[in-house]
């Protein structure tokens, strides 16, 4: 086909570009005010409300802080200031062997995996008795945005099974799913025949029918339970596993934190993933997508472990924290011996793999946690943005003639059309009252900022690390805390005041 013949004409061009200055009104704030006229005089009022650049009044008590009789400082590193130490070779060299504020006396840390259950058990003649259903769930990832996809139990992911080294464990697992499925432990050392690779080891569980898995625990570490079936596992079709050491590990660790990324292809106005799609367009972690995920809240000083594990059915993801370098302990295989631990800043953690993230939380703030791949940090990406979704224009017309690209007329007004190629335009989700409103309605979120669910999308969540008496305020009391209130004490506390700038207020505050 010529050029000729491709370029479209010169009306059906126009027309294009006003339904895409139409599409991107939105586009202002990260686009996730909606997409309508309404919507941009909305924004326009959100930008004049940019006021009160003096900080709200204090918060809490600065000095009730700290608890006492642990060292601050090791060589250099502070656990209470962003410090790396004096000498790489250092056991403390940014914070690595640095203990937490918990005794190793009082055993490992509870493992939390926020916004998903533990899976009871009780003890059946010497052996933690497990049962363990396969089905489809109904996940809401967002606030009034459901995914019919398979989990166990009634959760996707399924629920945590938490076991200590050296237990005998048996899982009962009956199949409710409307077709054949197996269990599989992923990187278990246990005798053939309860490895769950269907067929290979075992009949396939009809559905209705139970099978039996029962094996002792020789290892410790990070893992995860899946189907065997492959397209159930593109579906999310997997659980924690966590296996706690007989010996403690050392250091011990505050926080013990569990987060499975996953992802799925959502064809626009459905809620069922398509499993054979090689492109993936909605991100969950721990089955909501951000700003629903919740954030991991910790203390200032404390030493935190966080679980990473990626069940997406295609995608790897380089997972980065901001704030902090944290060192690689373990992976799903085992801990890894001190002197091979790495420091990072990123990290890619492969499909059905898991990585154990460990560091002293000496920063004060909300840092935001999230996979760096920019389609996936926002859902619906990939084609509510692209020409597809454009009436009258074919995407073969597109394809064809690339200097017609839609995105690069300077002359359109819009100015999400300024500069080349698409903004980031959230077509999948709107933020309206009821949505903002179960996204605050949390403990977790208090006292951030009041834009802050505009930036945190797709496989994102954020890692608070707040002063103890913050701390206190946030997740232990009923004090009402204002938007921005807990952000601003830090920034009085430990950031520069004289910069310090409020947030606009929400849409629906304004209303
Ligand atoms: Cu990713």
């Amino acid at each position: 086909m010529s050029q000729h013949e491709s370029k479209p004409n010169s009306s059906e061009r126009r027309r294009f570009l006003k339904t895409s200055a139409l599409a991107a009104g939105g586009a202002l704030y990260g686009g996730l005010v909606g997409t309508n006229a309404a919507a941009q005089v909305h924004a326009n009022k959100m930008t004049d409300m940019q006021h009160g650049d003096k900080l709200p009044a204090p918060l809490g008590n600065p000095k009730s802080g700290r608890p006492a009789g642990y060292r601050d400082d090791y060589d250099g590193f502070s656990r209470f200031k962003p410090s790396r130490g004096n000498d790489p070779n250092s056991e403390f060299y940014l914070g690595k062997l640095v203990p937490g504020f918990r005794d190793v006396g009082a055993g490992p840390a509870p493992f939390v995996t926020p916004d998903l259950e533990k899976l009871p058990w009780k003890m059946v003649g010497g052996v933690k008795e497990f049962h363990l259903v396969p089905m489809a769930v109904e996940r809401e990832v967002l606030p009034g945005y459901k995914l019919n996809v398979y989990g166990y139990n009634g959760s996707m992911p399924g629920p945590t099974i938490e076991v200590n080294q050296g237990d005998r464990i048996r899982i009962v697992v009956t199949n409710e799913l409307p077709e054949d499925t197996s269990a599989h432990w992923h990187g278990f050392e246990l005798p053939i025949q309860y490895d769950g690779a269907s067929e290979l080891t075992q009949n396939l569980i009809k559905p209705g029918k139970s099978f039996v898995y029962e094996f002792d625990i020789h290892e410790e570490g990070t893992f995860f339970y899946h189907s065997h079936i492959p397209m159930q596992e593109a579906f999310g079709s997997v659980g924690f596993m966590i296996v706690h050491p007989q010996k403690v590990f050392d250091p011990p660790v505050d926080r013990d934190l569990g987060l499975i990324f996953q992802n799925f292809f959502i064809e626009p106005s459905q809620s069922i993933a398509d499993s054979w799609r090689m492109d993936w367009n909605w991100q969950t972690i721990n089955g909501r997508s951000g700003p629903y995920t919740t954030p991991l809240v910790v203390k200032h000083g404390e030493r935190v472990r966080i679980r990473i594990m990626n069940f997406s059915p295609m995608q790897h993801h380089p997972i980065h924290i901001h704030g902090h370098t944290f060192w690689i302990t373990g992976h799903e295989g085992a801990r890894i011996p001190h002197s091979a631990w790495v420091p990072r800043n990123t990290e890619l953690v492969g499909i059905a793999q898991a990585t154990d993230f460990e560091f002293i939380a000496n920063n004060p703030g909300d840092w935001m946690f999230h996979c760096h791949m920019v389609h996936h940090m926002m859902n619906h990406m990939t084609r509510q943005v692209g020409p597809r979704v454009r009436p009258d224009q074919s995407v073969d017309a597109y394809l064809a003639n690339l200097d017609q690209s839609p995105g690069v007329k300077l002359l359109n007004p819009d100015p999400g059309f300024k500069t080349p190629g698409y903004p980031q335009e959230m077509k999948g989700m709107e933020m309206k009252p009821d949505f903002m409103k179960r996204i605050w309605n949390r403990r977790e979120v208090q006292g951030m900022r009041a834009m802050w669910p505009m930036s945190v999308m797709g496989l994102m969540t954020v890692l608070r690390v707040l002063p103890d008496d913050l701390y206190q305020i946030v997740m232990e009391s009923d004090q009402p805390v204002e938007k921005g209130a807990v952000f601003a004490e830090i920034v009085r506390r430990f950031g520069n005041p004289s910069d310090y700038k409020s947030a606009p207020m929400m849409m629906h505050d304004m209303s």
